[in-house]
């Protein structure tokens, strides 16, 4: 049974694109959290007893109800706290959108992060080597053809029609870049921004001739 009114508590780290992703469900539905940092590799005892797969982030109410992993989190906020939605309503709709969040948070997450986490998180804030054999197979073979994947199927059709829609921005840029030196220095960026690319600022239209999933 949901509380009357939902707050609480998230545990994780904002560097963790699960953790993003609860966050920016919160943001919408305007829900009350404090942030409580869990970093992998060095989770609590008290922690991990609120997660059984050990993973950030974890949701957690002022009753004790906890609830692990950021899709079902996503799912419940949804439920307790409908408007605005997160998902559409009608079921085909909705379960393709969840799809796609399935695609983000397994095949863009498994190409994507570990050039992040190799210039950002051990080149800048660890200062650990970089692993640039890596970072460069990433950039150059594996995270092109999903870039490539999701413009087709989302990018507006016509780019230059449609200015406001974020993935009609500047043309994002080629892979290659975001492995130059000083890609993670763009202002504002807050340090992991990638060069040259336009921000997200609504959900761009899938193409109507889209295939389904
Ligand atoms: N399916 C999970 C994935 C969460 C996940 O992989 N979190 C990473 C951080 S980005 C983690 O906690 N990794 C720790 C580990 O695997 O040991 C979700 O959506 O919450």
């Amino acid at each position: 049974m949901a509380p009357e009114r939902v707050r609480g508590i998230l545990h994780g780290a904002s560097l963790s694109p699960f953790v993003r992703k609860v966050r920016g469900a919160l943001a919408l539905k305007g829900v009350e959290y404090e942030l409580v940092h869990v970093m992998p590799g060095a989770m609590e005892p008290a922690f991990l007893a609120k997660s059984p797969l050990s993973k950030i982030p974890v949701w957690e109410e002022p009753d004790g109800f906890t609830l692990p992993d950021s899709s079902v989190i996503c799912d419940y906020l949804e439920q307790v706290v409908p408007d605005p939605p997160l998902y559409p309503a009608d079921p085909r709709e909705r379960a393709q959108a969840l799809f796609w969040e399935e695609y983000a948070d397994t095949r863009l997450v498994d190409t994507a992060t570990p050039i992040f986490f190799q210039r950002v998180v051990r080149g800048r804030i660890f200062g650990q080597p970089v692993d640039e054999s890596l970072v460069r197979r990433h950039a150059e073979d594996l995270l092109p053809p999903v870039l490539d994947q999701l413009e087709a199927l989302f990018a507006p059709a016509d780019v230059a029609a449609a200015p406001a829609v974020g993935l009609a921005g500047p043309p994002r840029p080629a892979t290659s870049q975001l492995i130059r030196p000083g890609a993670c220095d763009v202002p504002g960026s807050g340090g992991c921004g990638l060069p040259g690319g336009g921000a997200i600022r609504e959900n761009p239209p899938a193409r109507p001739d889209r295939p389904a999933p």
